[in-house]
């Protein structure tokens, strides 16, 4: 009202200007980050440049684009559809292998006869065990991304390489103006998607505490992040790339391999630092060497080395098979395999009573170090595999870290070797074992099952957990041993006398005349190790709920469901009086939790416990205060509001555009009260905020008769936490 539409559209390039700049800034500063590990501003300069970004983006939602930096946060682009079919700009080949060096020097002989000996320059790369990717550039800017598929056809993950870090969104001014004439021209370059070993790790010990199925390896990790339907979830994978090909190199006007990695890299492309330019074959030799002896240093998987003729000329002199490429091989690492006896197949009870079948065997050193067991996760996989004990089997670390049994090797079954068999009863305890429908797990059920005692002891402990200093598994067996611990309540009795005089489970390994101890006498735990165990146990009382909940080692609840449900609930009592409905309308957890939950606390001696722990002094709150404050200040709502989340068990679909926030700032305002906010309408729904442009969602609102809020009211909701 009042303002003349040519000052708007005035500030309107004015904002368009400014995005451009910051998209630019942005791509500059995580490329000196991610690229080439030599940041030149703190985080928190380059989150101001992205909220900035994101709050321009949120007044013009037609300045977001594909390329946007914006949308590598995870943020999902309407128009672009995952996982359809694309087809390659040209045939993506596969490439010959060289399983030994006899094939490999037979690759070289062939290669130096056809183009003349002493007359080929190699370019040797390190082969990358990741995902092929191409990923397509037009006028310098990223347009789409799919996987390899079968090398003519593969998915568009676009969304989801949008959210890896190293990805350039716009090609280097350089790279562009080396192209000259062609710089029009569109191209797609080719590499691998992977994730460090290290991150891989993480993401195991993340999913092993919230009971979801470990990935194999780095590589099924990766293509489980690639494959994602919610890029969120991508953009918080650690992923990473290596290019190394392109469709089409005459655009580039590069004449050689060597020549092209370099364009890549001053393109903005990470380009694996490992290569050489090797001008015999006995320096190809001298680099498969290196490469096998450093494969453990990298922080990546490699299975190999691909050798390739560098001079593009020589390349097309000898052109493709129908499979492959003549100028290029693959000589893959010998595998990191080693032979060993398998003697046992224990059986280990978790704290939740699930038997693990675990297979002990000779100790064998494999990539580095020396393994002596293995998982077998469950009876499944014991008999998909068919080992038996005495079996000689094959032991490899699957992405050179966790260790692993490949199969047994059937030519060296001794005689009458039987196939395995899951015990009927638990190997602790003697109870019979109980194999739920629909489930592969087989599960001890005793409440007091001596080996489950322990590790929900070992857990409540844990670093994680209550975070309590001292107390080792040694410890724990010695308090079990005494009769002092039983359950975690007891934990809290614990007196420095209990504890002083209790063996470490440890020796002196030598004999010390002045304390009159030889060696090989036990030692005990000393006053002052006792006096810190108790005080480490005092100062535990004081763990948030959520550590608590977590730590109590409840089915299905893992770190992040214990933290979102004691958000909800705040304490304890909230929580043993919430029935399931109110517990699975919590943001990330379900039906399958909440009924876990619910059974839990549905056992008295549970609740005996929890009562044991209250009177030891357990806080069993949940301390949102200061976090209200930050929350308030940061969305903009009441502090008092959040406090009391009065949208608890409210669920909430947004859609069209809004004036005053950003629909997912106006989500994220609404989940600081408590709310939840889904993607799609049901019967499930509460309410529908619709702003102008609302489509289908609210034609289904309309049909299902769910009530619609405009934006005024959702203004309303959060300023006072009531629905008009
Ligand atoms: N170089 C994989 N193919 C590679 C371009 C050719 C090629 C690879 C490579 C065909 C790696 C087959 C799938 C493919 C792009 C076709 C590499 C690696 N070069 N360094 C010779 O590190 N894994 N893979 N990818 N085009």
């Amino acid at each position: 009202m009042g303002v003349p539409p040519a000052v708007l559209d005035n500030e309107r390039a004015i904002a368009a200007e400014r995005a451009a700049e910051l998209n630019h800034l942005l791509e500059y500063h995580a490329y000196r980050y991610y690229i080439l590990d030599a940041p030149e501003i703190t985080d928190a300069a380059f989150d101001k440049l992205l909220v900035e970004l994101q709050d321009i983006e949120a007044r013009y939602p037609e300045l977001v684009t594909p390329q946007s930096y914006t949308q590598r946060v995870g943020g999902g682009f309407v128009d672009i559809e995952q996982f359809q079919p694309v087809t390659h700009m040209a045939r993506m080949y596969s490439m010959d292998d060289a399983m030994n060096l006899e094939e490999l020097d037979e690759w070289l002989e062939r290669t130096e006869t056809a183009l003349g000996a002493g007359q080929v320059a190699y370019t040797c790369e390190l082969k990358i065990d990741g995902l092929g990717v191409a990923i397509t550039y037009e006028n310098g800017a990223f347009v789409r991304a799919a996987t390899r598929g079968d090398g003519t056809t593969g998915e568009d993950v676009s969304l989801n390489v949008r959210t890896i870090r190293d990805v350039p969104m716009r090609l280097s001014a350089a790279a562009l103006a080396h192209m000259g004439a062609d710089a029009g021209v569109p191209i797609e370059v080719r590499g691998e998607v992977y994730m460090p070993k290290g991150s891989f790790v993480r993401l195991n010990e993340e999913a092993d505490a919230e009971g979801r199925d470990p990935f194999a390896n780095p590589r099924n990790a990766a293509a489980g992040s690639l494959r994602q339907k919610d890029p969120k979830v991508t953009a918080k994978r650690d992923l990473a790339t290596f290019l190394y090909a392109v469709a089409d190199t005459a655009p580039l006007h590069v004449g050689s391999q060597h020549e092209f990695l370099q364009w890549l890299g001053d393109a903005g492309f990470s380009v694996n630092p490992n290569v050489a330019r090797c001008t015999t074959p006995a320096e190809v030799h001298a680099f498969c060497a290196d490469a096998l002896a450093h494969r453990a240093d990298l922080d990546y998987d490699i299975d190999g080395v691909v050798v390739k003729v560098d001079s593009f000329a020589q390349q097309d002199e000898l052109g493709f098979t129908a499979r492959a490429p003549r100028w290029a091989i693959a000589f893959k690492f010998p595998p990191e395999e080693k032979q060993t006896v398998l003697r046992e197949i224990r059986i280990q009870v978790g704290r939740t009573g699930v038997l693990t079948p675990v297979a002990e065997f000779d100790p064998v050193t494999v990539s580095g170090s020396t393994i002596a067991r293995a998982t077998l996760h469950n009876e499944d996989e014991v008999h998909r595999k068919d080992v038996r004990v005495g079996d000689t089997i094959v032991v490899h670390k699957a992405g050179d870290v966790i260790p692993e049994v490949v199969g047994p090797v059937l030519d060296k079954r001794p005689e009458g070797a039987l196939p395995w068999q899951m015990p009927a009863t638990c190997p602790a305890c003697g109870s019979p074992v109980v194999h739920e429908e629909g489930e592969v797990a087989y599960r001890c059920v005793s409440i007091d099952c001596p080996a489950q005692v322990k590790e929900r002891l070992a857990h409540w402990v844990s670093r994680g957990c209550m975070d309590i200093d001292g107390v080792g598994d040694e410890l724990i067996d010695k308090l079990i041993e005494a009769g002092l611990v039983r359950d975690v309540a007891d934990f809290y009795q614990l007196s420095v006398d209990d504890l002083a005089g209790l063996d470490t489970g440890r020796t002196y390994l030598k004999d010390d005349k002045r304390r009159g101890v030889r060696a090989g006498d036990p030692i005990p735990v000393g006053m002052t190790i006792a006096q810190k165990v108790v005080d480490e146990l005092v100062k535990s009382k004081a763990q948030p709920l959520s550590r608590v909940l977590f730590a109590l080692g409840i089915r299905h609840v893992g770190k992040s469901v214990a933290e979102v449900i004691a958000r909800r609930f705040l304490t304890l009592d909230a929580l043993v009086v919430a029935n399931a409905d109110e517990i699975a309308a919590v943001d990330g957890v379900g039906p399958k939790i909440a009924a876990s939950v619910k059974q839990f606390f549905g056992v008295p001696e549970n609740l005996a416990v929890l009562e044991r722990l209250r009177v030891a002094g357990l806080t069993l709150e949940e301390d949102l205060s200061g976090e209200a404050a930050r929350a308030a200040e940061e969305m903009g709502v009441a502090e008092e509001l959040v406090a009391a989340q009065p949208l608890a068990g409210l669920t909430f679909v947004l859609t069209g555009t809004l004036e005053r926030r950003t629909r997912d700032e106006a989500g994220a305002a609404l989940k600081t009260l408590g709310a939840k906010v889904t993607g799609s309408v049901s019967k499930k729904t509460s309410y529908v905020v619709a702003g102008p442009g609302a489509g289908s969602k609210l034609a289904k609102a309309e049909g299902l008769g769910v009530s619609v809020l405009n934006e005024e009211q959702l203004e309303h909701v959060l300023a006072t936490g009531e629905i008009l």
